[in-house]
């Protein structure tokens, strides 16, 4: 099954930002698409439903160097 997860993330600034973390997020295994939104600081991560995927997802986005906490 596919889940949702959605994360805030802090430190964005200019748009290569924004393809950057997106890279980051697809590149993580399970992860079947990801989007993030400049101005309102957020990340959409469609992904199987593999254990503890939000953690890792905020994980990978805090490794390239951003702020990141799973949303609810
Ligand atoms: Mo733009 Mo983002 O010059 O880390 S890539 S600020």
């Amino acid at each position: 099954a596919e889940d949702v997860t959605r994360l805030a993330i802090g430190g964005m600034t200019c748009a290569s930002c924004v393809s950057r973390v997106e890279r980051v997020l697809q590149k993580v295994p399970g992860v079947t698409a990801a989007s993030v939104n400049l101005a309102g600081e957020t990340a959409t991560v469609r992904h199987l439903a593999l254990t503890g995927m939000p953690e890792k997802l905020a994980e990978a986005v805090r490794s390239a160097g951003y702020e990141a906490r799973i949303a609810t």
